[in-house]
This record gives structure tokens, C-alpha cells and sequence, in this order.
């Protein structure tokens, strides 16, 4: 199988999406999200962090036991009472993180070597209570830091019994075809770790602050990386991380990577969106609202005939259709297809000018016209055409 058929998706918008700013989902719509995400397939749900409040722990910990099909994931500091709050919590897998970027050593007045311990005993810690437990350590900042303390303590983490590094580009600093670019990190990373006698999954966390988080993430995919972490509307920290949708549907578009039920997104797109307060933008590929709809004349013309004439991805995937909006840049063709659509029958040249007439000003208005006011404009256009005349009658 090649790398894209091997890859797993880790959603985490119940923990990196929290940390956008004003974002907190009561238990209930946790629970809602996390039943989403299941349907949808993911592989692993990231739950939250159960030291931040007792309410995210509280949360961690009825996700974990809701019997979900889904891999329910914690996250932890590097601290005995972080994992022993995640173990508490009866997880199947725990992503404990610790920078060790020499700068971040030297504000923390520690050195490598302490750092190792630190990580060493926390990884011993979850696997002797927990053995099953999936473990996962994340050297945070990973692609700024030191290569050579990166490579040392991935592989202490390791032996210790980790089961999956991930390489965080916590800044999204990487750039595809730069020499900061995924593709080689994750092969070189790879490379090293089996010189040292291992070899772990790979997971990548690519931030979005360059708009570049699924470009890096698609570079890790074909370098062969194992686990890919996405979140709803790729809410998180700073600029959030890659889009879940967007990326799950280039998987099933351009890569034959199918395993997971697209037609979850809408519904799981406007749940998170209303509750996070973050709308989804109109033009977000694959969920947003503009995502399949075709408004210039030359445009809606030639995707009525065929939608593919001007759109690369089938709505079907996601189990949306494609639709055709009136404004000031629609033409007749847009018209009648929206009139038939809403079963107005018009044939009339002169009345089908004067509707096109109003729909286009009411685009200049800035608006789109909905099926609703089409109705209305019809009904106004049908009287102006006819008032005239039965006033002429009633006056002779
Ligand atoms: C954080 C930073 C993190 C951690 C990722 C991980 C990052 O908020 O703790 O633990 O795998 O971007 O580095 O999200
Ligand atoms: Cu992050």
C-alpha cells in the first residue's frame, strides 16, 4: 500500500480548537462533535487537555467511556499529575509534549539531559499503569528546534516507550519547496530514528500562520507520515492548524484515500461553527456556503450545462449540490434555471428582462436573490406589466 492509503487522521478540535480564543463547547456539544467526528471515521478524536479545568477533564473523561469506534486521545504536559489526570480519564492514547529547543532549555533553566528524564518518566509512567495506552510525544516547536535534540530525545522517548513522534511546525514556519519544507523533514527524521534502532509512527502538526498547513501536510503524506492532526474549520491556536474537510476531501478526490463518510462535514461544519462563534467563511473550500455555487453569466451558463466545466471537486462528496446564485452578474440563463427551480413557468421575453432587470439591481444592492424574493420580483414584475394596460381600459 502507498503512503496516502496508510494515513490516519487525528481530529483535535476538542483541544487545539479550544485554544482559539472565546472557544469553549459545553459537554453536550462535545459529546455532539465527538459523535460527529465518529461517523464521519477519524481515527483519533483529541479530546482536550484534562489539567486545564475540571470541565475539560470532566469532558475527557465521558468522551473516553461513551464507547466511541474512534481512538479517544488526551493531552498532557510532561508532568506526573498531567498524565496521571489524562490516565484518570481511561483514554486510549495520551500526547505528552516538551520543547527542547535550546532557547526554550535555557528559559526553563534545564538542560537535554533533564529534559529527557522528564519526558522518560512521564512515557514510563503511562505505559506501567496503562500499558495499552497509545503514547505519543511531541517536541514542541519541533522544526525550529535543534535537529540532534530533537533526533536524541525521540529516540530516549521511544525507548521508553512512546509509540508515535510527532513533528509540530507549531509556528507554521515550514515553506514546500523552500529548504524549511516537510517533505524532507519527515524523511529525515525517519532516517535518523532508524539509525538509533527505531521506528515509530510519525504523526505532523503544521499551524496555518503562513496559510501553508495543508500544503506542509500533503508534503508529509507523501514523505509517508502515519498520523495527520486537522481540526473543524482548522480552529486552534494563532492561525489554527489544517482544515479537516478540505483535507479529507483532496484525499478522496486526488488520492483515492476514501475511508470516511464526507457527508458527516456539513452537519458537523455548522455544529462546531455555531457553537465556537467562528462562521464559517462563505468561500471556505468544501463547507462553505459559496463552495459549489456558480454566480458569474459565462460561469452559470456553461456549469448548467455541465457543473465540471467550472468546478474541479463533485459537491456529491460531501453531499452537497452544486446551485447557481442571482445577483447583478447573472444573465438569463441563471434566471430561467432559478425560475424553473422554483416553478415559476415564464416564457415571456419582456417579463423574463424586467425580472432579470430587478434581479440585478437588487445585486447591485450587494445581496443575492434567494428563491423567497424571486417569488416576490415575479409577482412585482407580472403587476407593472399588467397595471398599465387595465388602467388604459378603465379610463376609455
Ligand atoms: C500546544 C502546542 C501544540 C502541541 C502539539 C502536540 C503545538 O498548544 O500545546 O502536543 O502534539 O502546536 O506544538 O499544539
Ligand atoms: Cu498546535
Amino acid at each position: 500500500m502507498g503512503p496516502v492509503a496508510m494515513v490516519r487522521i487525528l481530529d483535535t478540535t476538542l483541544r487545539e480548537g479550544e485554544q482559539c480564543p472565546g472557544v469553549c463547547f459545553p459537554p453536550h456539544i462535545k459529546h455532539a462533535v465527538a459523535a460527529r467526528l465518529d461517523a464521519l471515521g477519524v481515527d483519533i478524536i483529541e479530546a482536550g487537555h484534562p489539567a486545564v479545568t475540571p470541565h475539560i477533564a470532566a469532558a475527557v473523561g465521558d468522551l473516553a467511556g461513551a464507547g466511541l469506534r474512534a481512538t479517544v486521545g488526551a493531552h498532557a504536559r510532561s508532568l506526573p499529575r498531567d498524565v496521571d489526570q489524562a490516565l484518570d480519564c481511561g483514554v486510549g492514547f495520551i500526547g505528552v509534549f516538551y520543547c527542547v529547543a535550546e532557547e526554550r532549555l535555557r528559559l526553563h533553566t534545564t538542560t537535554l539531559g533533564s529534559a529527557i528524564k522528564r519526558v522518560q518518566r512521564v512515557i514510563r509512567r503511562i505505559k506501567e499503569r496503562s500499558p495499552q495506552t497509545v503514547v505519543r510525544y511531541t517536541p514542541e516547536d519541533t522544526v525550529r528546534s535543534s535537529f540532534a535534540n530533537v533526533v536524541t530525545t525521540a529516540l530516549a522517548a521511544v525507548a521508553a516507550g512512546a509509540d508515535v513522534i510527532s513533528i509540530a511546525d507549531t509556528t507554521g514556519h515550514l515553506v514546500p519547496g523552500t529548504s524549511r519544507n516537510m517533505y524532507n523533514y519527515v524523511l529525515r527524521l525517519r532516517d535518523a530514528l532508524r539509525q538509533g534502532g527505531h521506528n515509530p509512527q510519525l504523526a505532523v502538526h503544521c499551524h496555518n500562520d503562513r496559510g501553508l498547513a495543508l500544503a506542509n501536510a500533503l508534503d508529509a503524506i507523501r514523505a509517508g507520515a502515519d498520523i495527520i492532526d486537522c481540526s473543524v474549520l482548522g480552529l486552534g491556536e494563532l492561525a489554527g492548524i489544517v482544515d479537516l474537510a478540505t483535507l479529507l476531501a483532496v484525499l478522496a478526490a486526488d488520492f483515492g484515500h476514501d475511508p470516511y463518510d464526507l457527508t458527516v462535514l456539513p452537519e458537523l461544519y455548522a455544529l462546531v461553527s455555531a457553537h465556537a462563534g467562528v462562521p464559517v467563511p462563505v468561500h471556505q473550500p468544501v463547507t462553505g456556503a459559496n463552495a459549489f455555487r456558480h454566480c458569474a453569466g459565462v460561469h452559470t451558463q456553461a456549469a448548467l450545462a455541465n457543473p465540471l466545466h467550472y468546478q474541479s471537486l463533485d459537491p456529491q462528496l460531501v453531499g452537497r449540490r452544486p446551485n447557481i446564485c442571482l445577483d447583478h452578474m447573472s444573465g438569463l440563463s441563471a434566471l430561467r434555471h432559478a425560475l424553473a427551480d422554483a416553478g415559476h413557468e415564464i416564457d415571456e421575453p419582456a417579463l423574463l428582462d424586467s425580472i432579470l432587470a430587478t434581479v440585478k439591481s437588487t445585486g447591485q444592492a450587494g445581496r443575492t436573490v434567494a428563491a423567497a424574493e424571486l417569488g416576490y420580483i415575479v409577482h412585482y414584475c407580472r403587476a407593472r406589466q399588467t397595471v398599465p394596460a387595465t388602467r388604459e381600459c378603465e379610463s376609455c
